[in-house]
């Protein structure tokens, strides 16, 4: 039977799987590769699929997307928008240890399961393009772009003391480990020594940072990125060690405090103490704290509420350059060894962190900084407050130079160039810039990642040229040998046409707990055969961090495309990608056509991680010459959590996660998707209500209802408010859509919406509203769309309203009548006031001076000036 609105109810479980279906079926969600139209790539980032499934929160980014890829179809857009799994990770290596079931396994199931929920939320993804990280032919380029990598230098080993969780039993990036714990498990981390893959993002740390300004991303994500990476200008200053041809230089950031340098502090790692050994007199005693302190983790070791503990060397002192004074020398573990030089001058007035050292050391405190607003009012930074004869802490801002010999009277942030320069003359200091970011530990000890395709050749090592000594053999930063077990290696990489290189399947997916992965123990994996020397090898048995994958995802999609591609073959008719026999081909001309993307959106919680490694990749392949972009996502927009209705973030443990399933179920789709929308400002966290989306369940009954009356069809006169209001309502919700305030646009609609209700109209308005409604409620929209304005009045039979062009709308409808004018005295506002738009200076003036709440601020004082700012405000001055 007819499902007929004039009839019937809206009932959403009647007419969304049959759209779903048809669309799918027509292709309209397609991307055509190479077509004229101009092209337009938007992303999501791609979930991991988990068993869980997604909860109400995860689709927020995703229908934001898929209401702006509508757009910019309907505007005559050629439209990517992929979608696929970033499936390597712990939870399914975790769920294979408790039940023994292959992560292969699990992978399918998980991704069946949440493409499904994405199915039925009616988001119009092309799924001819589905990827997956775990899929061999996938991995097979992340491997390829590791040996570029590698080749390029860019990937060396180490033994590093890394970070490691002694409940995941691996090594884990520095950008993992949140608050000292595991940012998978929460467990404390601890340090071990390791050997280690490196990827060297050091030596890319000037661009990552420069380019940040190509890009339109959030502030606050560039922020955190500068932040990460952390350059920092100053000066490396020099100091002598009395009576000793050994120096300790110093980074500085502040040079203008010298003179207030009471006495030095070296990291515990510092290398010449061992040198120094013979002089300083308590050595016995600083071997035992270095010892302790080298177990520490940085995060203790930084720490600001932590007592800073430290050892003075006895018997030995430095000379500050400047004025040739004596100063003591201690070992703390407050300095890091890898940042700066390793050596820090301390300042005690103006450096907090020396401030408390000295003060529990008794060390002696020389002020330097004078702030520039003393009395009046106090810095933002307090001053150096003296109580008791004792300074309370240090005053870190600027200010002018006291004690300070020739540059006492000077601005600091003059100081700064002026000292640094008197002392470079005497090649006692040079300048110098300083990084945070530090290299990517890129190996992790578990089976469920990406194998690095690299062989360890022991006959290669014997033919080699290297040889060194039993007592250098340390691994510190290499590309050509390696040291396992005592015993010398060579570096082979694998050869690319043995790529994709498998995980084979094992028995066991326990990490054995000694830093090895569970490859480890398979042994006809393991040993294998030099790809150079034909001789017998071993494999590395460490994997990629779950980061790899999504490092280059963005190039896989295009990979994919469906025309001119001479894989045509591999794809099934119904568009849906045979996944395990995809191939990936590095097509330089469809990704020259697509990229790189314009639009991508997703969680604020990849600020650093993800966004700052595929930055990385990206610029090698740059250099590579495999692509011709340096930045891969060109612009970025953020979605804020939705939280639990408790105000709590949704998990599982918590008991707090909504499942959407038997919402849309219940409500629909499209209610759904509108309440994701309207709840709230997109980049913003919110509550989760069920009531909210029953509210939109409600107000496409009424839209549902619009159409069932008869006199829908027929004008019955012309209403120019109406009119207007349909204009203004596409130019809106136009806008809006643009710049993510997708609430502000669906408010509109629900205005527009009510006034349809108690006005006549005639059919334009009621195809216009269906036409603006599509990207946000796509399945209602089409079954009202094809009722009346394909069936019954046959305008174009075959279109869907998803690809009937964006309405336009009139700009000389649009412009406002009246506004509100704004009347002040004196600046401050008294009044508002409605008024035609284009109102005189004269006539603005007198209305403002005739109102009861002016003539109070005004009485008998002289008018001196009127200034008048046409369509805003007025301003009487007296
Ligand atoms: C003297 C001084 C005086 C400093 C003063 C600050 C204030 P950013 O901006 O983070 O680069 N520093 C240098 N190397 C260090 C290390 N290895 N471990 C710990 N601290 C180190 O900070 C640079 C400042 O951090 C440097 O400037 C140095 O302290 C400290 F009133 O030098 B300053
Ligand atoms: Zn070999």
């Amino acid at each position: 039977m007819e499902y007929n609105p004039k009839k019937m109810a809206y009932d959403p479980q009647r007419i969304e799987r049959k759209w779903q279906r048809l669309w799918d079926k027509k292709g309209i969600f397609s991307a055509k590769d190479f077509s004229k139209k101009k092209k337009f790539y938007i992303l999501d980032m791609f979930p991991y699929p988990s068993a869980e499934g997604l909860h109400v929160g995860h689709p927020r980014g995703y229908v934001a997307t898929d209401i702006f890829a509508h757009l910019m179809r309907r505007k005559n857009f050629n439209v990517l928008h992929p979608m696929g799994w970033d499936a390597f990770g712990l939870p399914t290596e975790n769920y294979a240890i408790k039940t023994g079931i292959h992560p292969e396994i699990t992978t399918r199931k998980n991704v069946e399961r949440i493409k499904e929920q994405l199915k039925m939320i009616g988001l119009g993804y092309d799924w001819s393009r589905e990827i997956n990280t775990t899929d061999p032919e996938y991995y097979k380029i992340t491997q390829k772009i590791f040996l570029l990598l590698y080749k390029m230098g860019l990937a060396y080993e180490a033994v590093l003391p890394i970070n490691f969780c002694p409940s995941c039993k691996t090594g884990l990036a520095n950008e993992e480990v949140i608050n000292g714990k595991c940012e998978r498990c929460g467990t404390e981390v601890k340090k071990k020594d390791l050997r280690q893959w490196v990827l060297k993002i050091t030596a890319y740390a000037d661009r990552l940072l420069k380019d940040l300004d190509l890009l339109d991303w959030p502030e606050k994500i560039k922020e955190m990125q500068r932040n990460w990476i952390g350059r920092s200008e100053g000066w490396e200053i020099e100091f002598r060690i009395q009576n000793s041809e050994f120096k300790i230089p110093v980074f500085t950031t502040r040079v203008d405090t010298l003179f207030g340098c009471t006495y030095l502090v070296v990291a515990p790692e510092y290398p010449i103490l061992e040198k120094l050994k013979d002089k300083i007199s308590n050595f016995k005693f600083v071997e035992g704290y270095i010892k302790e302190a080298k177990k520490k983790l940085e995060r203790e070791r930084i720490s600001e509420v932590k007592e800073k503990i430290g050892i003075e060397l006895k018997g030995i002192k430095a000379i500050n350059p400047v004025n040739g004074r004596e100063i003591p020398i201690f070992v703390a573990d407050y300095v890091l060894s890898h940042y700066g030089t390793g050596a820090v001058m301390a300042v005690p007035c103006h450096d907090q962190r020396d401030f408390d050292f000295a003060r529990k050391y008794n060390l002696p405190m020389i002020e330097v900084i004078k702030p520039y607003q003393e009395k009046k009012e106090l810095p933002k930074e307090a001053p150096l407050i003296i109580s008791n004869g004792r300074y309370q802490n240090a005053y870190e801002g600027e200010g002018f130079l006291i004690n300070s010999g020739r540059f006492t009277g000077m601005k600091s942030e003059e100081a700064r160039d002026e000292i640094g320069k008197f002392l470079a003359k005497k090649n006692l200091a040079k300048k110098a810039v300083y990084f945070k970011l530090r290299d990517w530990i890129f190996s992790r000890q578990r089976y469920w990642g990406e194998p690095i395709p690299i062989i360890y050749c022991r006959k290669c090592w014997e033919n080699s040229k290297f040889q060194i000594p039993n007592s250098k053999r340390k691994l510190k930063l290499n590309y050509d040998y390696t040291i396992i077990d005592g015993k010398e290696y060579m570096i082979v990489p694998v050869s690319e046409k043995d790529l994709p290189l498998k995980l084979p399947f094992v028995k066991k997916y326990q990490p054995t707990g000694t830093g090895e992965s569970p490859l480890a123990a398979i042994s006809e994996w393991v040993n294998t055969k030099c790809p150079k020397c034909g001789g017998p090898a071993k494999r590395e048995t460490n994997t990629m961090p779950q980061w790899a994958g999504s490092c280059w995802y963005y190039l896989a999609y295009v990979m994919l495309g469906n025309q001119k591609s001479p894989k045509e073959s591999l794809r099934d008719p119904t568009g849906q990608a045979k996944i395990k026999n995809q191939k990936f081909v590095w097509d330089k001309e469809k990704i020259n056509y697509w990229l790189p993307v314009d639009l991508y959106v997703g969680g604020a919680e990849h600020a650093v991680l993800h966004l700052l490694y595929a930055r990385f990749w990206t610029k090698v392949l740059y250099d590579a010459g495999w692509i011709k972009f340096k930045e891969p996502f060109l612009k970025l927009r953020n979605q804020g959590l939705i939280l639990a209705p408790d105000g709590q973030k949704m998990s599982k443990s918590r008991g707090n996660v909504i499942n959407p399933d038997p919402l849309i179920e219940k409500y629909g789709a499209d209610a759904f998707r509108l309440y994701e929308m309207f709840m709230g400002p997109f980049s913003e966290p919110i509550n989760w209500n069920t009531k909210g989306l029953i509210g939109m369940k409600r107000f496409l009954d009424k839209v549902w209802n619009l159409f069932g009356k008869e006199k829908s069809v027929i004008l019955i006169e012309e209403d120019r408010e109406i009119e207007k209001l349909v204009h203004k309502t596409i130019k809106k919700v136009t806008e809006d859509i643009e710049n993510f305030r997708f609430n502000t646009a669906v408010s509109a609609l629900m205005i527009l919406v009510n006034e349809l209700q108690n006005r006549n109209y005639g059919i334009w308005h009621l195809k216009t509203l269906l036409l603006l409604l599509a990207p946000f409620t796509p399945h209602i929209s089409e079954e009202l769309w094809q009722q009346y304005f394909v069936k019954t009045l046959t305008f174009s039979l075959q279109t869907s309203i998803l690809q009937y062009p964006w309405p336009k709308y009139d700009p000389k409808l649009v412009k406002e009548e009246t506004i509100t004018l704004v009347i002040q005295v004196n600046g401050k506002v008294r009044d508002k006031i409605e008024v035609e738009t284009d109102i005189s200076e004269e006539k603005a003036k007198e209305l403002a001076l005739s109102r009861e709440k002016i003539k109070k601020w005004i009485k008998g004082k002289e008018i001196k000036k009127v200034i008048f700012v046409p369509g805003k405000l007025i301003n009487i001055v007296v």
